[in-house]
C-alpha cells in the first residue's frame, strides 16, 4: 500500500524515491512485522489464555517431561505471526505483484485448515484434532490452487522446469509432472514445519534462517542484473517475494520473543502449517525447491526420522530406530535438555543456511 501510495509522489517528493527500492521495502517490512508482533503478541496470549481454559492438549506418548512443563500452555499463537505477517506485507509490498497474492493466500489458507485443528484439539481436549485424511485433502486443495496460478504466471523458459543447483544450465523440464512435483514440495514443507514444531522455539529458528535465505534468493532471482551475474534463471517478479520472506522474518522473531522456553504459547498448526506451505510455494516461484531441502534441513531430517521410524516400526511389529520420532525426541529421551536440543538444531539450521546461500555462487 504505502509502495502505491508515497511512491507516486516521488516526482514531487523526491525522498518517497526510496520505496521503488525492494531492499527498503523488506526492510520496512521486516521490522514493522516485528514491532506489530511485539504488540500484538500479549494481547493474543491473554485471549488465547482465557478463551482455551487448559490450552494444547500433551499427548500422552510423549516425553513425560513435556506432561508436566507444557499443560495449560494455549495453542493458534500462530495468529500473532499470520497478523504481523500479513498487514506487514500490505503495507510494504507491489499489491499487483501476482506471486505475491498467491503465496500470501496460500500460507492464509493452510492457516485457516490448521487453525480449524487446532480448534478442534482445543475443544475436544484430544491431540488427535480433525480427521489427518480431511486435513491432507485440504492441504492438497489449497496446493493444486496455487500451483496452477504459479504455472500461468512463470515465464515460459521455466514454468514446468525444476532448476539443480551447482548446474547452471541444467533446467530440467517436468512437464505436467510439475504439478505434482510442486504439490510434493509445499505439502511437503508444511507438513514438515508441522512435525518440527515440538518444542519450544525449535521450529521457528529455523523458519526464521529459511526465510531469511529466501528473502536473498527472491531479491536475486528477480533482479536481471543479478540473476545473470550469478547465473541463476531469471523469474520476473518473484523479487517481491523477498519483502514477504521479510516480513516473515520480523514476524517470527517477534513470535520467538513469547515462543522462546518456557514457550508462553505455541504457534499451533495454524502456524506450522501455514509457514511451510509459505516457505515451500517461495521456493517453486524462485525455482529453488532443491535449495529449500537444504537450507530447511532440520525440517528435512524431522519429518525423515519420523518416515524411517514409521515404516520400521510398522515392519518389525513395533522395534524403533530412534528412542522417539521425531527425532528431537530421540535426544530429549537421551537425557539432553530441551534448550539444548532446540539450540544444537539452531546451529544446524544455521550452517546449512550458509551451505544453502553458497549454492548461488558455485555454479
Ligand atoms: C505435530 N505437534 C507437537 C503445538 C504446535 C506420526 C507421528 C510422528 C506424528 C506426530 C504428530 O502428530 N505430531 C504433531 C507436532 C505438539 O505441538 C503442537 O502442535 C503444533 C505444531 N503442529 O504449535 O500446538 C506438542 O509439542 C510440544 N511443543 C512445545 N513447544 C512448542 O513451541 O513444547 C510444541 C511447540 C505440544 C507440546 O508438548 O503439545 C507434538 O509433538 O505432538 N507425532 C508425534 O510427533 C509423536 N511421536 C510419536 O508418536 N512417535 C512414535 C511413532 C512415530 C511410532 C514413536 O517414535 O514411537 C510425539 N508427539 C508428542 N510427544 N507430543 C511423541 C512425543
Amino acid at each position: 500500500m504505502l509502495y502505491h501510495l508515497l511512491y507516486s509522489l516521488a516526482q514531487d517528493i523526491h525522498i518517497f524515491n526510496v520505496f521503488k527500492y525492494i531492499t527498503f521495502r523488506s526492510a520496512g517490512a521486516t521490522l514493522t512485522a516485528f514491532f506489530l508482533g511485539l504488540y500484538l503478541g500479549p494481547r493474543i496470549i491473554h485471549y488465547m489464555r482465557r478463551v482455551q481454559g487448559k490450552g494444547q492438549p500433551i499427548r500422552a506418548e510423549g516425553p513425560q517431561s513435556h506432561l508436566k512443563t507444557k499443560v495449560g500452555t494455549p495453542t493458534m499463537g500462530g495468529l500473532i505471526i499470520l497478523l504481523s505477517l500479513t498487514i506487514s506485507t500490505l503495507l510494504w509490498a507491489d499489491l499487483s505483484n501476482p506471486f505475491l497474492w498467491i503465496t500470501l493466500l496460500t500460507c492464509l489458507g493452510l492457516g485457516c485448515l490448521g487453525g480449524i485443528d487446532d480448534y478442534i484439539k482445543v475443544t475436544r481436549q484430544n491431540a488427535k484434532g480433525m480427521l489427518s485424511k480431511v486435513k491432507f485433502y485440504g492441504q492438497v486443495l489449497v496446493v493444486l490452487v496455487a500451483t496452477y496460478f504459479i504455472t500461468i504466471y512463470l515465464p515460459t523458459s521455466v514454468e514446468s522446469h525444476l532448476a539443480v543447483p551447482f548446474f547452471k544450465d541444467v533446467l530440467i523440464n517436468l512437464g505436467f509432472l510439475f504439478i505434482p512435483f510442486s504439490l510434493c514440495v509445499i505439502v511437503g514443507s508444511s507438513n514438515a514445519v508441522n512435525l518440527t514444531d515440538g518444542l519450544d522455539g525449535l521450529a521457528i529458528g529455523p523458519i526464521i534462517t529459511t526465510a531469511t535465505c529466501f528473502g536473498i534468493i527472491a531479491y536475486l532471482v528477480g533482479n536481471a542484473i543479478f540473476a545473470h551475474h550469478l547465473q541463476l534463471h531469471y523469474v520476473p517478479g518473484s523479487g517481491e517475494l523477498s519483502v514477504f520472506c521479510g516480513a516473515l522474518v520480523g514476524a517470527g522473531l517477534s513470535f520467538l520473543w513469547f515462543n522462546a522456553p518456557p514457550a508462553q504459547i505455541f504457534m499451533g498448526d495454524m502456524g506450522s502449517l501455514a509457514i511451510g506451505s509459505a516457505l515451500g510455494t517461495v521456493s517453486v516461484i524462485t525455482k529453488h525447491e532443491i535449495v529449500l531441502a537444504l537450507i530447511g534441513g532440520v525440517f528435512v531430517i524431522e519429518t525423515l526420522s519420523v518416515i524411517l521410524q514409521v515404516l520400521y516400526f510398522k515392519h518389525t511389529g513395533g522395534k524403533r530406530i530412534f528412542l522417539m520420532a521425531p527425532l528431537h525426541h530421540h535426544f530429549e529421551k537421551k537425557g539432553w535438555s530441551e534448550s539444548t536440543v532446540v539450540m544444537r538444531f539452531w546451529i544446524i539450521s544455521f550452517v546449512l543456511a550458509l551451505l544453502g546461500l553458497a549454492t548461488l555462487k558455485l555454479r
